[in-house]
């Protein structure tokens, strides 16, 4: 329809996208073949019909499992190359990419096995594409800081780093020394915030971690105060329409609050989050949340303007993508 094709042809980017979310049924499967992986399902039908959440953590138990069958650094650069040959059909022009190192090492898959992997898929593939470390924030502080001392030789492959994993009672606080020290290295930060966890677990992502992005970052309309400075400090939101619905953060995508977040001037963002599990990429994020709410064309203009101003990129590198 007319929409889909306003959402197919604007130039766009995606910076909410966990790899590891990306890895489809099909290829699950054809990996676990290749690397002699045996799994808990039968077929890709069967591994499907298991993509069935209630809440995040639902979703996160099939998500690690799918991951299990990386084992080798082809794995994640077939991954990848999936990803950005499926994005770019989208129009997406740059991705700033998301990897979870502590899904692999804690399997004995060494750092630079995925790392290298990842990174020569957005070497070689067909859109911009830079890298963001997440650490788990189901693990201790001590974990992630043996992470990052880890992926120090690896310093020039990533921009940024990031907070993911189950969010209640992981409070961004948690992380403040493992994010002090990655600021003083010269890193982005951002951290999911404001999924399930709530509006205060917002404000101490900006105000003890420093950053610079907020993943997720829905529930902050639940406070006037906070909703004010995001508009007032132009905090960037990548909200994820499909997922919210997956993992019921909202109940339909009818009561979704992005049009609500979109007029009350925030720098929101639409993104894909875990594509492979949530039912789509980023066109259809955008066509699942228009069909529902009262969005115009001059609101999915504003999120394709968004996702640039929101991106770490240079400020002539945004102007030569749109
Ligand atoms: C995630 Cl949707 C979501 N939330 C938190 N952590 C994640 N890791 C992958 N997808
Ligand atoms: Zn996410």
């Amino acid at each position: 329809d007319q929409m889909r094709n306003i959402v197919q042809q604007m130039p766009k980017a995606e910076l909410h996208i966990h790899i590891e979310g990306s890895l489809e049924p099909e290829l699950i499967f054809a990996l676990a073949q290749r690397n002699g992986v045996s799994l808990a399902y039968a077929s890709v039908e069967e591994l499907r019909a298991a993509y069935a959440f209630s809440d995040l953590q639902s979703f996160l138990d099939i998500y690690y499992a799918g991951a299990s069958v990386l084992l080798k650094e082809q794995d994640f650069y077939d991954m990848t190359m999936a990803y950005l040959v499926r994005s770019h059909a989208d129009n997406v022009r740059h991705a700033e990419i998301f990897f979870d190192p502590q899904t692999h090492t804690a399997r004995g898959v060494p750092f630079e096995t995925a790392i290298n992997g990842i990174w020569r898929a957005c070497q070689d593939g067909p859109i911009s594409a830079t890298l963001i470390m997440c650490f788990l924030r189901h693990l201790s502080e001590d974990d992630a800081i043996a992470t990052l001392e880890e992926a120090l030789p690896f310093r020039d492959k990533f921009i940024g780093v990031g907070l993911d994993s189950s969010e209640r009672g992981h409070p961004p606080e948690k992380f403040a020394r493992v994010f002090e020290r990655c600021r003083q290295l010269g890193l982005r930060l951002v951290a999911h915030a404001g999924e399930e966890g709530p509006p205060a677990y917002i404000e101490t992502a900006l105000d003890v971690l420093n950053v610079e992005r907020i993943d997720h970052g829905v529930r902050c309309l639940e406070d006037a105060d906070l909703t004010a400075r995001l508009a007032r400090e132009q905090i960037a939101l990548t909200v994820c329409p499909l997922s919210n619905v997956k993992l019921r953060v909202f109940g339909e995508m009818e009561e979704h609050n992005l049009a609500t977040l979109l007029d009350a001037g925030l720098v929101a963002t639409v993104n894909s989050d875990d594509p492979a599990y949530f039912g789509g990429y980023m066109n259809d994020n955008f066509v699942a949340v228009f069909d529902a709410l009262p969005l115009t064309a001059a609101h999915a203009r504003q999120l394709a303007r968004n996702s640039f101003t929101a991106a770490f990129l240079a400020p002539e590198a945004k102007r030569a993508f749109l």
